[in-house]
């Protein structure tokens, strides 16, 4: 058989793209462990484990429903990447900071049973079964881009619904202004949530408008199956264009509130992380350029678009008056 070498083309960094040791800096105030760079090069060389995920874990709400069909309203400007990639380098900090090993560190956490709550500014307050929402909304396909602030981005076909579905059935209050999302807090599950010095549970949040707007997806699955844990399981946000740390991961609460909500990055570092996080080749990072970005999988660059492309879907709700 043939051995992959997955981490090579995208972790040797051009020029013109945060090199790794820079976003190594983004461990606020860790260093980089013999041991942890020990445990990545044997991942690297270590033939990929099988991304299949068995049927008989899926619940029959799910067998149902996967694969949905595409909503072919939102094509991307770039090939989709390939599954083993998306699914095989993930930014997830709750379970550590080597993005190789997070799909098996996610391995514990427990999806079932999972309620999302929808709560706050609403009239009507609401506890989904992860399966009941599954089957209260319009399940469809959609392909998006997603830009890490990091530099490199993947293009995925995700599965889920547009959360203006689910914030227009729970009725917001004329006095919301904003939606703030929580992850899961389990850190028996989840080691990276001993960190004390970290806000957990992560935390983030869009202006209603945002949240409102046609492409702000509640993603349940990706490559037409459920989401594995590592990309987010069983719920998480997709925002394709803004700065991917927005797409909050493995959500339990949505909440209208009437404030800007400090989020998880912007508390940990808000100059470097801001709330807005709108993709922007032109506003540098304030330690890397942003005008390019790298694609996992090919290690191609390529020039980084405003709005990471979706201007047309998102331009209104930036115009100033
Ligand atoms: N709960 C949680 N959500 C999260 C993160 C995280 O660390 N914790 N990382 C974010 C970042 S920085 C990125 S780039 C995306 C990565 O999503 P992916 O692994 O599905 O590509 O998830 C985002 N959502
Ligand atoms: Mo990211």
């Amino acid at each position: 058989m043939k051995r992959r070498h997955l981490a090579r083309d995208w972790e040797i960094p051009s020029n013109e793209i945060a090199s790794e040791s820079v976003f190594l800096n983004r461990r606020d105030f860790m260093k980089a462990s013999a041991w942890s760079v020990g445990v990545a090069a044997l991942s690297a060389c270590k033939e990929q484990p099988s991304i299949s995920f068995p049927s008989d874990t899926y619940s029959e709400t799910e067998k149902k429903i996967y694969p949905a069909s595409l909503n072919p309203a939102y094509p991307v400007d770039a090939e989709l990447t390939e599954e083993k990639f998306a699914v095989g380098y993930n930014n997830f900090f709750e379970f550590g900071e080597t993005k190789e090993s997070i799909k098996h560190k996610a391995r514990n956490l427990s999806i079932r049973p999972w309620t999302l709550e929808v709560g706050g500014l609403v009239d009507k307050p609401q506890i989904f079964d992860i399966d009941k929402l599954l089957r209260t909304f319009p399940i469809e396909e959609r392909t998006y881009r997603l830009r890490c602030v990091e530099a490199w981005s993947i293009a995925v076909p995700w599965t889920g619904f547009a959360l203006n579905e689910l914030i227009r059935r729970a009725g917001p209050k004329s006095s919301a202004t904003h939606v703030r999302f929580v992850s899961f807090y389990k850190p028996s599950q989840a080691a990276g949530q001993w960190a004390f010095w970290r806000p957990w549970p992560y935390t983030e949040g869009l202006t209603l408008a945002e949240a409102m707007n046609e492409l702000t997806f509640l993603a349940t699955g990706i490559y037409g199956r459920p989401l594995p844990r590592q990309n987010g399981a069983p719920v998480r946000l997709t925002v394709p264009w803004k700065y991917g740390y927005k797409s909050a991961k493995s959500i339990v609460k949505i909440e209208l509130v009437d404030y800007r909500p400090p989020t998880f990055w912007s508390t940990l570092n808000g100059l470097e992380y801001d709330f807005s996080a709108n993709v922007n080749p032109e506003r540098p990072h304030p330690r890397w350029s942003q005008a390019k970005e790298k694609i996992i999988g090919t290690g191609e660059v390529r020039a980084t678009r405003l709005y990471n492309g979706y201007e047309k879907f998102v331009a209104d709700l930036y115009k100033k008056s």
